[in-house]
């Protein structure tokens, strides 16, 4: 075992810096990758770099910590490096990286943190320039990431006035699970790009706040380590994107079971990622000018999406309906899809006998033009009314959501409208991107505090009283409505930029 192998020194392991021969370190262990160079989903050049040096630091934020061991051979983990010894890459701080510390050295007391949108903000000023590009960015136009926020001011409240409305509760259960709010944390990938912590300041902040965390295939965190940071009867779920090897994906189940995990949301929007316009304009600015011109005559340079689209080849285009059985017979895990964008797809799921379906648009990130999932809602529960005879929310087949809620406001009309919970991505990591766990504490808090002045205010004192007579939905349809601009929310937003000349 690689383990016990005699330590090797770091000179040694410098010694082999070429493609011919590249050995890098990893949390101080020493491999050899030269026959994995041309393999790598992220490329050759990111590796070479570090060849024959610690590679940790690029590493973390974009691998799960076990994968190097998992796609190389045992013959080719050499062992652990010499404590100390280990050549590290040179980092240099750049102007950039100074004032962008500044600027984290500036930031408000949490106390001057209101709402959601304010952790938009500051995240966006003191988050690293590719962190924020990967987490922002949405398809194309990113018409259909304003949608999503913009589809919810198109519900409007009907409240009722004189209940008493002294005691209130909006906990819940989700799959079965209890929830402190009809709010869970979805899934989303690379969360250690905003903070050296990543997912376990959303494990930790959900144990605290009572909500149940939906752990990302591809989290920066190993999965493991999310389940042993979780609270005794601490409720995860995991997001699973269904990988070309159906093994792997049948360990991946079994395993989540084994731990503990209390439902599988299987991820259906993404057989291809959407192109990241933003993410792509970044990563290609970042790429060495000289290479640019050299190779971009004929429009010919590598626009490679960087790190999603590289670690996003393994997941399987072909997962179809017929997968299904397969799934039941794998896992006794409830089985929910996620990225279902119409009432068809959503009847398919209740027919096969899922436990439910997240009515999604991945946060904009896929299909361009895709309806909110708040719009798409309205349609599934008139149509399995009509075809099923269900009535929702409904304990049987559940309906979530999730894709631009900022507010509780937003989550009541979810929840008016049928939904069990709602998703929320986005908001958390800038939360926690830009205050650590403090961050993601206190933005559950927000939501909390607006839930109890919102139900409050809607007359309803615990969530089977936020009922469809509450809103006014009549408008969710139409793609083209006035209605008075969010400021707070455009404010944040980042305009899309168009191609620039080079500076000369
Ligand atoms: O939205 C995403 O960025 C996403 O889901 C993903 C998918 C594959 C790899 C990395 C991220």
């Amino acid at each position: 075992m690689s383990s016990e192998a005699k330590p090797i020194s770091g000179q040694t392991v410098a010694e082999h810096n070429s493609r011919e021969s590249c050995w890098i370190i990893v949390h101080g262990h020493v491999y050899d990758v030269t026959d994995f160079l041309d393999d790598h989903p992220g490329g050759s050049k990111i590796i070479l770099k570090y060849a024959g040096k610690d590679a940790t630091a690029e590493y973390d934020p974009i691998h799960p910590p076990d994968a190097i061991k998992t796609n190389l051979p045992p013959e080719k983990h050499l062992g652990p490096v010499e404590t100390g010894t280990a050549l590290q890459v040179e980092v240099k701080i750049t102007d950039q990286e100074k004032a962008r510390q500044e600027r984290m050295n500036a930031r408000p007391p949490l106390s001057e943190i209101l709402n959601l949108h304010d952790f938009e903000a500051i995240a966006k000023t003191v988050m690293t320039d590719k962190a924020w590009a990967y987490y922002s960015s949405a398809a194309d136009d990113e018409i259909t990431l304003r949608e999503n926020h913009a589809a919810y001011h198109r519900i409007w409240f009907r409240p009722r006035v004189m209940r008493n409305v002294t005691h209130l509760d909006w906990s819940t259960t989700i799959l079965g699970q209890k929830s402190s709010m009809p709010v869970y944390i979805t899934a989303t990938a690379l969360g250690k790009l905003g903070h050296p912590d990543g997912e376990l300041n959303l494990t930790r902040a959900a144990a605290k706040h009572g909500v149940i965390q939906m752990i990302p295939t591809l989290a920066s965190c190993s999965f493991d380590e999310l389940v042993d940071a979780a609270e005794p009867g601490q409720t995860q779920f995991l997001q699973l994107y269904v990988n070309n090897d159906r093994n792997i994906t049948k360990r991946i189940v079994q395993h989540a079971e084994e731990r503990g995990i209390k439902g599988l949301f299987i991820t259906v929007d993404a057989p291809q990622l959407g192109r990241r316009e933003k993410d792509m304009r970044m990563k290609f600015e970042d790429a060495d000018p000289d290479q640019v011109s050299k190779n971009d005559k004929s429009g010919e340079v590598d626009r490679s999406q960087g790190a999603a689209r590289a670690i996003s080849s393994f997941i399987d285009p072909g997962l179809c309906w017929d997968d299904l059985p397969w799934f039941k017979s794998i896992t006794k895990m409830p089985l929910i899809l996620k990225g279902v964008q119409c009432w068809e797809d959503a009847l398919e799921a209740y027919d096969q006998g899922l436990a439910g379906v997240v009515l999604s648009n991945h946060g904009g990130r896929q299909l361009e033009f895709s309806r909110s999932g708040i719009e798409v809602l309205v349609e599934v529960v008139e149509k399995l009314g009509e075809k099923r005879g269900l009535s929702f929310p409904n304990e049987k087949f559940q309906l979530f959501v999730d894709g631009g809620v900022r507010r509780a406001t937003d989550v009541l009309k979810a929840v008016a409208l049928g939904a069990t919970a709602v998703g929320i991505g986005r908001p958390f990591l800038y939360a926690y991107s830009s205050y650590g766990l403090d961050g993601m504490n206190h933005a559950l808090q927000i939501l909390r505090d607006e839930f109890e002045m919102n139900m409050r205010l809607l007359g309803a004192r615990n969530l089977k009283e936020v009922v469809r007579d509450m809103v006014d939905a009549s408008s969710i349809h139409q793609h083209v409505v006035a209605v008075p601009d969010d400021k707070l929310y455009y404010g944040n937003y980042d305009t899309l930029q168009s191609v620039r000349l080079r500076d000369i």
